[in-house]
């Protein structure tokens, strides 16, 4: 096992802007290959549908889809629940129940809303479901049976009519537990394809696969290049990048329970990014003996060290408020607030993807159980983005209903307008019925 070895910052050092900037760049690197690829993936997927699909998946997954299926079968969903052992399928559906609770909370009212305002004219908006969507779900490591839940299940709150799900089937293999997650969520069809072909076949539709209106769910780098690609001709939820966890400590926490929760997130990815800011250098120091004895036990102790001496971070702050100051400036994806008072510092955070509150709100009751979305804003992105949920399944439509009264009283303004942009048609549309009013 190497060293640990986490860099430390003091906010009080004269370079600690220089080195924070440092600290919380990430760069995803050079994507000119990946671009291309991808690109010929989509292009070859537009002219020949499920063919296309087909000689992907048998060359990056090693199935013949012929042979196999492109879609499973609900007789295939039945046989891989059949495998999931109890406590596992019962704690799938108690976090569900949980995670729809939160979203039928945060549903907004659908269907027409209107008021008639101060000239007569009717106005309002439609708030309606989408019709299609395509959820994405990894294989491999980060193939997590909570994110399809995580992602299934607001779309189906907000009443989405058809939601597919495409996985890939490596050698034919699938976790049972995803497609369990999948049938509890409500999906409605799962296909065996995966990569930059799956999201091409959900963003163009195929001969099998329904097109959808947007694609959610996270993926690789050629997933998440082909969800930029094809975004315009669908709508995509966000391109994430590694997964962050930020903890805001004071030195009366348990230094093995702040341990764990940075070790959480890092554990995910070498690139994962886990930051203590505390008051205390002394705590922060045994919060590290800490992660050094947890690390003896865990089962990901590489990923945890990369990630940890790679992109992980200590901060000494004078006091609790300006280590607050600089959570916020981070914006991370996760953060905790792991205080005496939470709440006290909460009007100092502007930024951040989900904020746990107090010593007894671990990130990972977030993750599962807890209720709210675990899909949430990375690098940054939480400064102007927000956790998934229903409202990523919802269009408006703006409604506007004018009466003879009504046009006489707004259309004179439009018509002014009108002629001072040049625009002499859209002024004759308004004037011809100005006039006929008269
Ligand atoms: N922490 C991850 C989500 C997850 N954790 C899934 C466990 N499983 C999102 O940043
Ligand atoms: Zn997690």
């Amino acid at each position: 096992m190497a060293d640990l070895a986490i860099t430390r910052l003091n906010s009080q050092d004269a370079d600690f802007d220089a080195r924070f900037a440092q600290l919380v760049t990430w760069d995803a690197g050079d994507m000119a290959q990946i671009e291309k690829t991808v690109a010929d993936i989509i292009a070859d997927v537009r002219a020949h549908g499920d063919a296309a699909v087909a000689d992907y998946t048998q060359r990056f997954d090693k199935i013949d889809v012929h042979a196999l299926g492109l879609e499973f079968t609900e007789a295939d969903i039945d046989a891989a629940i059949a495998e999931v052992p109890p406590a596992e399928l019962e704690a799938l559906k108690e976090a569900a129940e949980r995670i729809r609770a939160y979203h039928q909370w945060q549903l907004p009212q659908l269907g027409n809303h209107e008021f008639r305002d101060a000239a007569g004219a009717m106005l309002g908006q439609r708030v309606a479901p989408l019709q299609r969507a395509g959820l994405y779900v990894p294989g491999g490591r980060a193939s997590y049976p909570s994110s399809v839940l995580m992602n299934a299940i607001p779309a189906k709150v907000a009443g989405v009519e058809e939601l597919i799900m495409a996985v890939p089937t490596p050698n034919g293999e699938v976790n049972p537990l995803i497609l369990a997650a999948a049938r509890i969520a409500g999906v409605d069809r799962a296909f065996r394809m995966g990569g930059a072909q799956a999201v091409a076949a959900m963003a163009y539709g195929t001969q099998s696969v329904p097109g959808v209106d947007k694609i959610v769910g996270p993926g690789n780098i050629y997933v998440a290049m082909a969800k930029r690609q094809v975004f315009g001709q669908v709508g995509i939820d966000m391109i994430a990048g590694p997964s962050e966890i930020l903890v805001v400590a004071d030195n009366q926490n348990d230094p093995r329970w702040i341990a764990a929760d940075l070790l959480s997130q890092a554990e995910h990815d070498p690139d994962a990014q886990s930051i203590l800011i505390t008051d205390d250098a002394d705590f922060a120091d045994r919060v590290e003996a800490a992660i050094e004895a947890h690390l003896l036990s865990l089962s990901r102790t590489e990923i945890c060290l990369q990630s940890l001496n790679e992109r992980g971070g200590v901060i000494i702050v004078p006091d609790l408020e300006e280590g607050a100051r600089i959570a916020s400036r981070v914006a991370p994806e996760h953060l905790e607030l792991a205080v005496a008072d939470p709440r006290a510092l909460l009007p100092l955070i502007r930024n951040a993807g989900a904020i746990f509150l107090g010593r007894y709100t671990p990130e990972a009751v977030g993750d599962y159980v807890a209720g709210p979305n675990h899909v949430l804003p990375t690098n940054g992105t939480a400064r102007f983005s927000n956790p998934l949920g229903v409202h990523d399944f919802i269009t408006r439509t703006s409604l506007i209903d004018c009466s003879p009264e009504a046009l006489r009283c707004i259309g004179p303004g439009a018509s002014v307008l009108a002629a001072s942009e040049g625009l002499t048609a859209h002024q004759l549309s308004v004037d011809l019925r100005l006039r006929e009013a008269d």
